[in-house]
């Protein structure tokens, strides 16, 4: 079945200020979210494998795709429906060959020559950013602009959704790229009302 990548919701604990994560993303999965990655760093396997087995429930009980940011091992453990890795990962590749050819992968570029290595070397969709400044990610490099953005999604065949900076201020910036969607974190989990935040998001994503 394809994926719908509309609204990926990305996780950080470390935004939520004492808010429990698994309360956090079952609001935003009311609120819309359609895609989760669980993406948690500074955790031990062992509670990452448990958060992650918690998220595989949650999200198959509304039908919402899980990916596993980084850790390929978990990904398997828990039957993800796929994984997410960077340039610093383990290889493409190596991942496409562990993973088998039905789970997703995804693949972090920040240029387009990284965009056309993904989607030679097996991914399933491109996440292209940071499109603008971000607090959520310390090593996330300048922002590419919706200028190489729209280059990325213009340049490649598989799925592109647009991270970094992306909020209700610059939705419509994004969707005139042509993007297949928005992979986020603090528009939707920063908010005091998670709930809201991702329908509001959601809303102005399909434009309505
Ligand atoms: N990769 C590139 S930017 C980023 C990641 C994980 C952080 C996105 O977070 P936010 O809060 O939506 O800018
Ligand atoms: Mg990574």
């Amino acid at each position: 079945m394809p994926v719908d990548y509309s609204v990926y919701l990305v996780t950080d604990r470390g935004i939520l200020g004492g808010r429990d994560l698994f309360k956090a993303v079952e609001h935003a999965l009311k609120g819309g979210a359609n895609l989760l990655q669980l993406r948690e760093k500074d955790i031990s396997s062992r509670d990452f494998y448990d958060l992650a087995v918690k998220m595989k429930d949650l999200t198959n009980s509304y039908g919402v795709p899980l990916v596993i940011n980084d850790r390929l091992d978990i990904a398997l453990a828990v039957d993800a429906a796929g994984l997410h890795i960077g340039q610093d990962d383990i290889p493409l590749r190596i991942a496409r060959e562990i993973m088998g050819p039905d789970k997703i992968i995804g693949y972090s570029v920040s240029n387009l020559e990284q965009a056309l290595f993904g989607e030679k070397n097996g991914a399933d969709y491109l996440g292209a950013g940071p499109v603008y400044a971000t607090g959520s990610k310390a090593d996330a490099g300048l922002p590419i602009g919706p200028g190489t953005l729209k280059t990325i999604k213009e340049s490649v065949s598989i799925p592109v959704v647009a991270i970094g900076g992306v909020g209700i201020t610059n939705i419509e910036e994004v969707r005139k790229t042509g993007v297949n969607g928005i992979s986020v974190i603090s528009a939707i989990l920063g908010n005091p009302d998670i709930e809201e935040a991702a329908k509001n998001i959601t809303g102005l994503w399909r434009g309505i």
